[in-house]
């Protein structure tokens, strides 16, 4: 999807010339346990809202990259869902083996970790990082810890691994934004950009409704309801002022259906409207938003299943 061309924000940048010498570009893995905040870091990276968000862990499903292209450089962030190690289903596997892919791939790791918190579960997930990529540490959260905690945690974090810097963040608020940013930049090859410069994601705007849709549902329900529920978008018509969009909420249980529509079907009013906002503003176009829910009982344990939805 390319920036819409009235949203704020998206200032055009001066076209980066492929033949300038110096011109950087490449790809960077956000990767860490469930929660850590690599979607608040790859939004605040990128400077819009493309991957979801939530307080509960396994809000990523999906691997997404956010672009972010300037006069010397193009980053291409990609964002994964956090690993999983406990719990095992079709689902979960899926997602893992969709993040060990993206760390094949990529030109620079960027390992996320909570400020204070380093612990076994992120140890177990260093040991599937590529040894032949630079290995950046991102201590996210910092607006929660005071500055000498900070500064003992950074100290620390240092003997966990040979990591090639250590940037202390603070994704939700912005900070440390630009430091890394800037440090990044010097772990990218020398070479033109991958995308066209008005690119902001590799996923199209079907993609990105039904993952916004996704969100409602995590911000909005306890904690067992969104982890069988799934989005599906059956119809997409698209004109410069309208997307018309039919989403179904796919459930694997007829009880979750009731909770999802809610008494009188508030729930799912509240849900779709705060959606529907969030894809207007995206998509720099009115948005007419429909919204079924079907059961298709125990999706998150069949392979034919993830794939028809979506699932890599
Ligand atoms: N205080 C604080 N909270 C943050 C920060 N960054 C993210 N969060 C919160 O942490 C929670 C998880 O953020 P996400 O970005 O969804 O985390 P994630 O690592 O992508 O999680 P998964 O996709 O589940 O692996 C959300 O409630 C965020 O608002 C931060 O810098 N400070
Ligand atoms: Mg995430």
């Amino acid at each position: 999807m390319t920036a819409p061309k009235n949203a704020p924000g998206n200032e055009v940048v001066k076209t980066p010339d492929a033949a300038e010498a110096g011109f950087r570009c490449g790809t960077v893995a956000l990767f860490g346990r469930p929660n850590v905040g690599k979607s608040t870091l790859l939004n605040a990276l990128v400077g819009q809202k493309l991957s979801i968000t939530s307080r509960k862990p396994q809000t990523t499903r999906h691997r997404i990259r956010g672009i972010l292209t300037r006069p010397d450089v193009q980053y291409v962030f990609v964002d994964t869902p956090g690993f999983q190690t406990k719990h095992r289903s079709a689902l979960n596997a899926s997602m893992n083996r969709g993040v060990r892919g993206a760390l094949q791939e990529v030109d620079v790791v960027v390992f996320v970790v909570e400020a204070s918190r380093f612990d076994k579960d992120d140890r177990a997930l260093l040991k599937i990082v590529p040894r032949d990529k630079p290995l950046i540490l991102v201590v996210n959260k910092t607006d929660r810890v005071e500055r000498p905690e900070l500064m003992a945690f950074l100290e620390s974090s240092s003997i966990e691994a040979k990591f090639a810097e250590i940037v202390p963040v603070s994704a939700q608020k912005k900070k440390g934004i630009e430091e890394l940013l800037r440090t990044l930049r010097n772990y990218l090859p020398e070479k033109p950009p991958m995308y066209a410069e008005d690119e902001l994601t590799d996923r199209d705007e079907r993609f990105l409704a039904a993952e916004l849709l996704r969100e409602k549902l995590f911000r909005s329900l306890g904690d067992e309801v969104p982890y069988g529920a799934s989005v599906t978008i059956d119809k997409f018509e698209a004109t410069p002022k309208l997307r018309r969009i039919h989403a179904a909420i796919v459930v694997d249980r007829e009880g979750h259906k009731a909770i999802i529509i809610g008494e009188r079907g508030e729930q799912m009013k509240r849900m779709a409207t705060a959606a529907r906002l969030d894809m207007e503003k995206l998509f720099g176009s009115k948005v007419y938003l429909e919204v079924w829910v079907k059961v298709r009982s125990g999706w998150t344990e069949n392979d034919g299943q993830l794939k028809r939805l979506g699932y890599e």
